[in-house]
């Protein structure tokens, strides 16, 4: 009787034991997934803008964006709610929209008068109609590329949303200033867009960079508005606007 129990608290001992090491060998993995977890979801790849030859010193709304090379280029599915760009005190807000290829956005009108959102584009083409106070509208944009926008009511009402094949994109501050946060390490292709600068210039910029670990500062970006002159758009209709509006 006496020996049954020694061998009982044998097992116990031996079974205590074994859970430990099986706590410990937990506790391991799980802070070795946590770290190769932050490693795949990536690093802040910054870098600042300056302008040459600029009419005006507005160093903000310039966008940048890392297209992967290769493979990878998957994007992840659009979620709820959509981006948006909003009408309000007739202006478009924000001015300039990065979106992943294949994403709706939405269109809401914030002013107490309606709007007439289009935009007359070769990359993607559409027109949203008349729409009151409150209503929004959603718009696909499933071609790459810079869609201008406009109201068809509003002739200075301007902007730009930009397609592009991945999810790593930033856009400029007021001090030129571009961060894209959570980048995989890999190759990328650099791409720049600024509104007044023509499509010569920003390919020039293009380039290919190799984010690593580190993470990735790309130091100073000078774009060069030379060569670009503005045209004021014609309404939905490819008219003048009428006087007045
Ligand atoms: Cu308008």
């Amino acid at each position: 009787m006496i020996l049954d129990l020694d061998v009982q608290k044998v097992n116990k001992r031996a079974f205590f034991s074994r859970l430990l090491v099986l706590i410990v060998l937990l506790v391991v993995s799980f802070s070795t997934f946590q770290i190769s977890y932050s490693a795949a979801v990536g690093v802040r790849v910054e870098a600042t803008i300056s302008l040459a030859n600029s009419k005006k010193n507005d160093v903000s709304n310039i966008a940048m964006w890392l297209e992967p090379v290769g493979i990878g280029g998957r994007l992840p599915k659009q979620t709820m709610p959509y981006p948006t760009m909003r009408q309000k005190g007739k202006k478009f807000v924000p001015k300039v929209l990065l979106v992943p290829n294949g994403y709706y956005v939405s269109f809401p009108n914030d002013d107490p008068f309606p709007h007439n959102v289009f935009s007359p584009s070769e990359v993607k083409k559409f027109d949203l109609g008349l729409y009151q106070a409150g209503d929004s509208r959603d718009q696909l944009m499933n071609r790459v590329g810079v869609v201008p926008v406009y109201c068809n009511i509003h002739p200075q009402m301007k902007a730009f949303i930009i397609s592009v094949k991945t999810s790593y994109y930033g856009l400029s501050n007021e001090n030129g200033k571009v961060e894209i946060e959570n980048v995989p390490n890999g190759k990328y292709t650099l791409k720049v867009w600024h509104e007044r600068a023509t499509a010569e210039t920003l390919n020039k910029l293009s380039r290919e960079v190799t984010v690593t670990a580190a993470g990735a500062n790309l130091g100073n970006i000078q774009v060069d508005e030379d060569g670009f002159t503005t045209i004021q758009h014609k309404n939905k209709d490819g008219k003048d606007y009428s006087p007045g509006l």
